[in-house]
């Protein structure tokens, strides 16, 4: 009896070390290849994506490449497809920065953000350097939009049309477009990108609107009339540049949950946190913070689709070079090493 007992449970075991045998190695390599999960693979888990920004004289550097390419599932040219570098004579149309990116991303299963069809930064000399009446001045742009946008039709999932519209008190920006067109050039801006593309996600993006506040409320009004009309938005993109000397958006969560209700999608599009250099243990751990608590709200917000950073190394971040005394902005240091605000991002989407 006791020997039949323990010959069974002998049997048990000797089964169950199978499974184990079995199971084990597979169930854990098709997940992990032993490797730690990536930002994306994280992200994925909650249907949403974890990108950086990147730029096409980056791209020389091997080591930089190759995390670019593992821990993101989404990138972003931070200039490539912008007007000076797409359109850089009238009419004369050059991609190649922006192919560029493109390929890279499909090599290793990225996705792409389109940026930036409409902005007042960055434009090309032959646009800024004269005078054009309203009907030329259209022309111009829907030509500049409907090209742009048939080249990459199926290669991004989404658009900024129209960047930085509003200023900070909740005007319109009084550029180009603005002055020659008036404010129905967003609505026009738009049609004419869903005409050129009629499944990629169109957004309008800015910086300051992560809190509720006149800026944001502007973007709110607008998106609001805009949906009512049936012009084709799909998205606003917040993209948090953020400053610990401004503290953090508080109101952050709420003002996703605001445009999700008015059924529109959401993403942090920019995201960089800088401070006054040098950095120390105080600043990174309040800076891991929130990217923490950005990140826990797109988590909270259904319609809030992902996370773009502003490239992912301070080694290329734009901060040093526009905020004096400022810098140490994104998750990994100059040395391609992940600082604490890498790791608190991990723990938020876990
Ligand atoms: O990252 C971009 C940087 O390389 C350029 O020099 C800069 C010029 O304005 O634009 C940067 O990207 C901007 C983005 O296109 C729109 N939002 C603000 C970003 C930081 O300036």
């Amino acid at each position: 009896m006791r020997k039949n007992r323990r010959n069974r449970l002998r049997l048990v075991g000797a089964v169950a070390a199978v499974l184990v045998a079995v199971t084990a190695p597979s169930a854990q390599g098709a997940t992990t290849h032993e490797e730690p999960p990536t930002l994306a693979d994280l992200a994925q888990r909650h249907g949403r994506y974890f990108g950086s920004a990147t730029d096409n004289p980056e791209l020389v550097d091997e080591p930089y490449k190759a995390i670019l390419g593992s821990e993101f599932d989404q990138i972003t040219p931070g200039n490539g497809m912008k007007w000076y570098a797409t359109e850089p004579q009238q009419g004369v149309f050059d991609f190649t920065a922006g192919d560029e990116i493109v390929d890279l991303a499909r090599a290793n299963h990225q996705k792409v953000r389109g940026h930036t069809l409409v902005w007042h930064s960055q434009l090309p000399d032959w646009l800024t350097g004269r005078e054009w009446t309203a009907p030329e001045l259209r022309a111009v742009l829907k030509k500049h939009i409907q090209t742009e946008v048939r080249h990459y039709r199926g290669k991004v999932f989404a658009w900024d049309v129209v960047n930085e519209a509003f200023n900070e008190d909740g005007t319109y920006r009084e550029t180009v477009f603005y002055k020659t067109l008036g404010p129905g050039y967003i609505a026009d801006a738009l049609r004419w990108a869903h005409q050129a593309d009629p499944r990629v996600k169109l957004y309008l993006n800015d910086y300051n609107i992560e809190s509720i506040g006149p800026k944001s409320d502007a973007y709110f009004k607008l998106a609001k009339e805009l949906r009512a009309e049936g012009v084709p938005l799909h998205g606003i993109g917040l993209q948090a540049h953020l400053a610990l000397q401004y503290g953090y958006p508080t109101t952050l969560e709420d003002n996703l949950r605001r445009f999700s209700k008015l059924g529109l999608d959401t993403a942090l599009t920019e995201v960089d946190i800088r401070m006054y250099v040098p950095a120390d243990e105080e600043k990174l751990a309040t800076q891991a913070q929130w990217y923490a608590d950005l990140t826990e709200a797109c988590l909270a917000v259904r319609r809030c689709v992902g996370i773009t950073i502003w490239d992912y190394t301070d080694k290329y971040s734009w901060i040093p070079a526009f905020f004096d005394g400022e810098g140490a902005a994104l998750p990994w240091d100059e040395q391609l090493q992940p600082k604490p605000a890498y790791y608190a991002i991990r723990e938020a989407l876990k």
